[in-house]
């Protein structure tokens, strides 16, 4: 398994917010949690292509908005963030590295690797304020020669899809009902997040290994009672700029 990730830019403070509220960001905290990050990846047994700091890109550390990756192609992504659209072309060089076929969405098409959840051959997409039936529209026909199914999914209160519901293997998902339909994932094991920890849902799958933030105790406890081997990282300071731990990375199989 490997991975691309970017340094954290010394702008995030000047990130862009949707449903949390604006509060001081420490950027030299920011990029030591980035680092253990990096590093709980590299222990998981990824290897990871680190990319510089982009100084002019605010939010560009959250590399999975700007490219989805599959194993036969790349699609490149146009952000729903207009402030977040030139993060496409600064990953595009990374992202022709590792794959010869690159697609991209264009407009008037607007998705966020955010919205994205891939299970299998199953595309679940967001119909969020940043990704639009348009682009959705576009990524079918893109992943239709590659045998996947793509499905739009309505969601509310969250930024992202994956702010909702993330898998924690092919067959079960974390799941978040207050702020998507759990009715989309019925072929699935659901696990609920815990009542007091809406941002839980999001966590990164490694092979049979869970990466998910320290800061939510209860689900942690749940998902670790289902079976998982679960490892933990404080990333406060990106959670300041509603990040997460999914959009630290684009995981790919070499
Ligand atoms: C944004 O609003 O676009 C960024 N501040 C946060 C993006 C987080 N991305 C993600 O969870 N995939």
């Amino acid at each position: 398994m490997h991975a691309l990730c970017r340094a954290v830019s010394p702008a995030i403070a000047d990130c862009e917010l949707s449903f949390i509220g604006r509060e001081p960001i420490n950027v030299a905290l920011a990029h030591l949690q980035h680092g253990e990050y990096v590093e709980c990846l590299k222990k998981l047994g990824v290897s990871v292509i680190e990319l510089p700091a982009e100084p002019g890109l605010p939010d560009s550390v959250f590399v999975e908005d700007t490219v989805l990756l599959f194993d036969e192609l790349a699609v490149l992504t146009r952000p729903g963030a207009e402030s977040r659209r030139a993060e496409v072309d600064a990953i595009a060089p990374a992202v022709q590295a590792v794959r010869t076929q690159v697609e991209r969405i264009s407009a008037p098409g607007t998705i966020d690797g955010g919205d994205v959840l891939r299970i299998g051959k199953r595309v679940f997409v967001g119909l969020s304020q940043r990704s639009n039936q348009a682009a959705i529209d576009q990524l079918a026909s893109i992943l239709k020669p590659f045998g996947y199914s793509v499905t739009a999914v309505p969601m509310q209160e969250c930024l992202h899809l994956k702010s909702a519901v993330t898998a924690l293997s092919d067959d079960t998902v974390l799941i978040n009902p207050d702020w998507v339909d759990a009715a989309y994932f019925t072929e699935y094991r659901q696990i609920r997040v815990a009542d007091s920890e809406a941002h839980a849902a999001n966590v990164v799958r490694i092979g049979a290994a869970i990466l998910m933030p320290s800061c939510f105790p209860e689900t942690l406890a749940l998902v670790q009672a289902a079976g998982f081997a679960v490892s933990t990282v404080d990333v406060s300071e990106l959670q300041k700029a509603e990040g997460a731990v999914t959009c630290c990375s684009v995981l790919f199989i070499g």
